[in-house]
């Protein structure tokens, strides 16, 4: 039997929320962000990761997180927790600064190891995270896709979800999205793993 080692997490702090690129840290240590749409899950993802019951915030109401918040981890890598795009309710002059902070920091953050791609399991991949997969693919920055809230999803509609994202997004299928709860914790170690691997 292979036995593997999952990564340890002794320390996890939010450091800054950065509103403009100048904020971005720059200090060689590697980046791992999280994007997806807004209320998809990504503060519940990274909270899970980091086992804190609320370091990143979670909210019911979507498009809370206005800003990139930047989370160092174990004092030797970044957690980006990127602002929800897609969010109807904020003005449009509010979504053009958020999607250009967004794109600013794909395409320029030297330090970008991958992105975590969270999609709802129960919808599939939507216009807005095709918009994503652009990006990435035209930034050349790696992805995790995770399908989150797995714990809201049925067999059949995960299969659905799964077929959907090999007609829509095959690039994204291809890398075996990983189906993530944070109310059950399921998958939190599969994603933990392949951050690892983008980390070390
Ligand atoms: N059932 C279930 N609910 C979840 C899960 N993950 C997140 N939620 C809920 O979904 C809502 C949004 O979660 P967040 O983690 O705040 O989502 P977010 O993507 O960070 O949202 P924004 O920062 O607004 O873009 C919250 O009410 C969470 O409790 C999950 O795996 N299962
Ligand atoms: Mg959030």
């Amino acid at each position: 039997m292979i036995v593997t080692r999952l990564m340890l997490i002794h320390s996890a702090d939010f450091v800054l929320g950065a509103v403009s690129p100048q904020q971005f840290p720059a200090d060689g240590k590697p980046h791992i962000a999280f994007a997806g749409r807004s209320n998809v899950g990504k503060s519940s993802l990274i909270n899970c990761l980091l086992q804190r019951r609320s370091l990143a915030r979670t909210s019911n109401t979507p498009g809370r997180t206005q800003q990139i918040n930047f989370f160092l981890v174990n004092a030797a890598f970044w957690f980006a927790d990127l602002p929800g795009f897609g969010y109807a309710k904020v003005s449009k002059e509010e979504r053009e600064r958020w999607r250009r902070l967004i794109e600013t920091y794909l395409r320029t953050s030297e330090d970008l190891r991958a992105v975590v791609f969270l999609m709802d399991a129960r919808h599939g991949p939507q216009a807005n995270d095709l918009q994503l997969l652009e990006y990435l693919l035209a930034f050349e920055v790696p992805f995790i896709p995770v399908l989150t809230k797995a714990d809201k999803v049925n067999k059949t509609e995960r299969v659905k979800c799964l077929k959907a994202l090999e007609t829509e997004a095959p690039v994204l299928a291809a890398v075996n999205p990983v189906l993530f709860s944070a109310v059950t914790r399921s998958g939190r170690d599969e994603v933990l793993e392949r951050v690892e691997g983008f980390v070390t």
